[in-house]
């Protein structure tokens, strides 16, 4: 496959402009697609939190598979002044779960204030990979009134803090984390979940290894949704597939563009059943 794009430069330039967010803030709020949690880890990411608290979210734990989601969790669980749960944004309901979370990892911070009967608000702060749902999160957790507090000293000009009601208050532009793409595979996984924009992979190749995990891993899930035998060559699975689909072009040859394109979009829309890319070997 062609090397997907490395841009370290825009990393260090978002990491840098984190850091110094971090350093107004009390917790952080780290939002994982659950369908390639690990691979959503940006390991350069953890030299800046300077240990403030952490609940990773397991994000579109609709999507994902189950039993490693709980792997991960319990995992993650056991980080040092973390928490994580698992979670679909979309559906109604989330801050009833995240909010008693963030003020169990804040509960020192909230005891100084409380003893000094101070009524400052902790502040929390979003991060995660492109489009692992990060602003849906934040809309579900502010509901439908969000009230804008406006600019407060000390916190970068333009920036929004939006009130919720256990207190905190989240800043409603979330950091966008730069995915770590040194790993050709962490970047490919990153690309298949949508994180990477499609124009810079080439699809057909993101197909192909696609097909090559869920050979591994979910065989009965890739044979059952284009009803084909198993077999162990993904190219020749892929084949298989665009010729049950009729998928053809002049000549009666493969158009591998459509049916490559296909398996991605029916993977995306969640259609194989529920899907993990990172595996429990990989944590
Ligand atoms: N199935 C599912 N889709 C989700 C979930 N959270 C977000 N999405 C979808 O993922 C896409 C990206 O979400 P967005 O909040 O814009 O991601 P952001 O780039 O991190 O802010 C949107 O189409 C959302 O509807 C979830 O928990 N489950
Ligand atoms: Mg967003």
């Amino acid at each position: 496959m062609a090397k997907v794009n490395w841009f370290p430069g825009h990393m260090a330039k978002t990491l840098m402009q984190m850091s110094k967010e971090i350093k107004n803030i009390d917790m952080i709020i780290y939002v994982l697609d659950a369908r390639a949690p690990l691979s959503c880890l940006n390991p350069k990411f953890n030299e800046l939190c300077e240990n403030k608290p952490i609940l990773f979210v397991l994000n579109k734990v609709d999507l994902a598979d189950d039993y490693i989601s709980n792997y991960i969790k319990m995992v993650l669980k056991q980080k040092d002044n973390c928490d994580c749960i698992s979670l679909n944004s979309i559906q109604s309901g989330t801050s009833k779960i995240i909010e008693p979370i963030m003020k169990n990892l804040c509960k020192n911070k909230l005891q100084k204030y409380a003893k000094k009967q101070l009524t400052i608000p902790l502040r929390a702060m979003v991060i995660g990979v492109p489009n692992c749902g990060k602003s849906t999160l934040i809309n579900n957790m502010c509901g439908i009134k969000k009230t804008k507090t406006g600019d407060k000293a000390g916190v970068t000009r333009g920036k929004q803090w939006v009130a919720l009601k256990n207190g905190f208050e989240i800043l409603d532009t979330p950091g966008t984390l730069w995915p770590n793409l040194e790993n050709q595979e962490i970047a490919k996984k990153l690309c298949i979940i949508g994180s990477i924009k499609d124009e810079i992979v080439d699809i057909n190749e993101l197909s192909l290894y696609l097909v090559t995990l869920l050979q591994k891993y979910y065989p009965k899930f890739l044979q059952e949704r284009y009803d084909i035998k198993l077999n162990d060559n993904a190219l020749l699975t892929i084949n298989e597939i665009a010729q049950k689909k009729h998928f053809l072009i002049k000549g009666g040859d493969i158009d591998y563009d459509r049916t490559c394109a296909m398996i991605i979009d029916d993977f995306r829309k969640g259609r194989f059943g529920k899907i993990t890319l990172d595996q429990v070997e990989n944590v």
